[in-house]
């Protein structure tokens, strides 16, 4: 499935007018502020967004599964969706890959097929999470961190061999998530798991290649429900200091318990050059791995506001990797990722709006209701018309969703795959 261009341009041209007034309107309120209108609209399209290959099948809970239909079932038809929505967002120019879900059977043929589709290999995910077939030793009590060296060395080897299986893709950075942890108190020894795991991460480490980053993530729960070895920011900031500079912490946004200020982790991480990686949901109650910005849109500029700031003012801090780590049981995949990374964009352009100097002078000033008018005033920006405009100029959709409908992108999908494709993943 691929869509052409001239597609794309002839399913936005109802509202082409529309978005023209809509855009004039904005950008000539943003030039009275001395905003640089071309400068941000670039930005935007300069912004990418890894989907990891996971997110493209319909996801599910433990208590069942509902297919779209359609769905990826090989590494092939993954990048094709990935395509789709890089055509119709021209935001979505990589794909991180889950291995062993994802191990490619002909690594040239898939980078040509990536390639054509303008798509990048971003990080690579390791699993010991769960028992591959055939393997020898079982991750049910844990795998960096277990007590018995021959679990621990399997781990590490997996470790190794996704570091080989993205080197021959050009990634260029390995994500480890643990779900090493206890679910009972008195089940671990605290202080061995958190030792082991880190003696684990330094043998990774040490097979690095030199340009790979290692990103460490944290989770506070679950699948353990007592304790998790790698359970927060301070933890994972920890391991990536012992490990060395070329390790950093990646925040994924539903790895924190209810309230955390996420804003100020990001930061802080920032002001010490150790994030390497972004992970974008959205929440409720738990790790719900919703639509990003479909809980807490203000708490995402927030967040966004440190990200610019740290991009801005930190040149200590490396590029960011960022993904979209979201499932979706009751929408169309395709659907939902859309959403997402406009609702990415979205923050991120209302942040690029905050006028620092101005919040600057009104923090020294202590001037705290200065302070919130800047950031409200960026907030309550409809920034849509920019986000529409740097898609325009980059080939994409005026409205992705509306052309994702329009060009009855789902139906065909199932015309060519069947109904009955399941994605590989949890
Ligand atoms: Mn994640």
């Amino acid at each position: 499935m691929r869509i052409s261009k001239d597609h794309i341009h002839d399913s936005s041209m109802n509202e082409l007018s529309v978005h023209k007034e809509n855009f004039d309107f904005l950008s000539n309120n943003l030039s009275k502020k001395n905003v640089d209108v071309k400068a941000l609209i670039k930005k935007l399209s300069d912004f990418q967004v890894a989907i990891p290959s996971w997110a493209l099948g319909a996801g599910g809970t433990r208590f069942g599964r509902f297919s779209f239909y359609g769905e990826p079932s090989s590494l092939e038809q993954k990048l094709e969706d990935v395509g789709v929505l890089h055509a119709l967002t021209q935001t979505a120019g990589a794909v991180s890959l889950h291995i062993p879900w994802d191990v490619p059977s002909d690594y040239k043929a898939i980078k040509n097929m990536a390639d054509e589709l303008d798509i990048k290999f971003d990080a690579v995910n390791s699993n010991t999470f769960q028992d591959q077939k055939n393997a020898k030793e079982s991750y049910k009590y844990g795998s960096l961190s277990n007590t018995s060296v021959a679990v621990r060395e399997q781990a590490v080897a997996h470790n190794l061999d996704v570091i080989k299986i993205g080197n021959q893709l050009g990634s260029k950075s390995l994500t480890v998530w643990l779900a090493d942890g206890s679910s009972f108190p008195g089940q671990n020894n605290f202080q061995t798991a958190l030792s082991n795991t880190e003696d684990s991460l330094k043998k990774i480490y040490k097979q690095l290649p030199d340009d790979w980053k290692l990103l460490i993530e944290y989770k506070p729960y679950e699948p353990n429900f007592y304790s998790t070895v790698i359970q927060d920011w301070g933890t994972s900031f920890m391991l990536a200091n012992a490990c060395g500079e070329k390790a950093y912490s990646l925040v994924d946004l539903g790895h924190h318990l209810p309230n955390s200020n996420i804003e100020q982790i990001v930061s802080v991480l920032m002001l010490k050059g150790k994030l390497g990686g972004f992970h974008f949901n959205d929440s409720k109650y738990g790790d719900d791995d919703l639509t990003v910005g479909s809980i807490k849109p203000y708490a995402l500029f927030l967040i966004f506001n440190e990200l610019v700031y740290g991009i801005q003012n930190n040149p200590q801090n490396p590029d960011l990797a960022w993904m979209i780590d979201a499932s979706h049981n009751i929408k169309d995949p395709l659907e939902d990722l859309i959403q997402s990374l406009e609702a990415i964009q979205e923050a991120y352009a209302k942040a690029l709006l905050i006028d620092q100097y101005e919040l600057r002078n009104a923090q020294l000033n202590n001037d705290v209701v200065k302070c919130q008018e800047l950031l409200q005033d960026a907030f309550r920006t409809d920034v849509r018309p920019l986000l529409e405009s740097a898609r325009l100029q980059s080939g994409g959709a005026l409205s992705p969703i509306k052309s994702y409908r329009s060009l009855d992108i789902r139906n065909e999908l199932i015309k060519e795959r069947g109904k009955h494709n399941i994605a590989s993943g949890l």
